[in-house]
């Protein structure tokens, strides 16, 4: 039978690119950016893209006009144009659910490293100015017992409240949704935004980057935190107006910060990088060994069930495709018998 055809871009694992060689005819590029013309042209007769960080515009959209699925190494979507891949029909999948305790383990790492000042006296050590006994100037903070912040509380907030409530913090919300049953049963308490900016020792930005998330935090709603208190970001850079965040820890108004993402990546030539009181992460949220290759293979499988007809796993745009999936029409009519 005549296979169909995909692009996939950037690293993927040999036995990935081999469940995908046996479905599909493959063009593989490793580094894309180094062959965008080649890519283009592979595009053209291409039922269907994967990869991570992917970059899709208009012009690359109408020079694909086979295209079926774009299927996303990650969770966030944020950099590609959902309204515009449904509008021509595009399915669009994520890898949601595994990477969620990974990325939550970021989070709660960048919460323990800022409080107890790890990187920086970390390196103290290695370059031997450890010359003394530590005393006060170099003391951290607590992180157990205190109050944590969550701006967004989907499956990544949740899981990191679930790390804290083990180190007996106790964990404000802010989220549009009410969340009854974790407040019930795990004692969350929801705030405002404002509110929980005012009552938390850790403020963690949670949230995906949306019209209404970008530039959620800059300079005034740090002056609105507490003096003490640290900023962790594993969101998305933009969620935080930098430019205001370092003006705010140049003036001080906040103790620190743990971020794990940036409005510029890679992060090259800023202040944030000369400060002490800063922990910068190079977007590793999600990266472990065992979790990438649970979001490829979640990758792969949404792309093969796409181009099979059926409805992928992880659909991002059900809105695609008005009239569904003929595989869940079938159901729906043997349902119906
Ligand atoms: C990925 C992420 O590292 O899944 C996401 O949304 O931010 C990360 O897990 C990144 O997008 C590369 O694909």
């Amino acid at each position: 039978m005549h296979k169909k055809r995909i692009v996939a871009l950037r690293r993927l694992k040999d036995s990935h690119l081999q469940r995908l060689h046996e479905a599909f005819q493959v063009d593989y590029f490793e580094e894309p950016e180094l062959q965008p013309e080649a890519v283009a042209t592979a595009l053209r007769q291409a039922h269907g893209l994967i990869g991570g960080k992917l970059q899709v515009s208009s012009a690359l959209l109408d020079e694909a006009p086979q295209l079926e699925v774009i299927a996303t190494i990650s969770v966030g979507y944020d950099n590609l144009p959902v309204a515009e891949l449904s509008r021509r029909g595009i399915l669009l999948t994520n890898t949601p659910d595994v990477l969620t305790e990974t990325t939550a383990d970021t989070g709660f790492m960048l919460i323990m490293a800022s409080a107890r000042r790890l990187v920086e006296l970390a390196n103290m050590v290695r370059e031997g100015r450890w010359t003394q006994h530590v005393g006060e100037p170099h003391f951290g903070s607590n992180v157990h017992g205190k109050t944590l912040g969550l701006v967004g509380l989907g499956r990544i907030g949740r899981a990191i409240a679930r790390r804290a409530l083990g180190f007996d913090m106790r964990v404000l919300y802010s989220n549009a949704s009410p969340k009854p049953e974790l407040e019930g049963e795990w004692g969350l308490e929801r705030r405002s935004f404002e509110q929980l900016l005012a009552e938390s020792d850790f403020v963690c930005l949670t949230v995906p980057l949306t019209e209404q998330t970008e530039h959620l935090l800059g300079y005034e709603q740090c002056r609105a935190m507490r003096r003490s208190a640290f900023l962790i970001n594993i969101a998305r850079g933009r969620v935080v107006d930098e430019a205001g965040l370092i003006r705010a820890l140049e003036e001080r108004l906040i103790a620190g910060a743990g971020l794990d993402v940036f409005e510029r990546e890679p992060l090259q030539e800023s202040p944030l990088l000369r400060m002490e009181n800063v922990v910068t992460l190079p977007h590793i949220g999600s990266a472990t060994h065992e979790t990438r290759e649970a979001m490829a293979n979640r990758a792969v499988e949404n792309i093969c069930q796409a181009l099979r007809g059926e409805r992928p796993r992880d659909l991002v745009n059900p809105e695609a495709r008005p009239n569904g999936f003929p595989a869940a029409q079938q159901e729906q009519s043997l349902d119906a018998q």
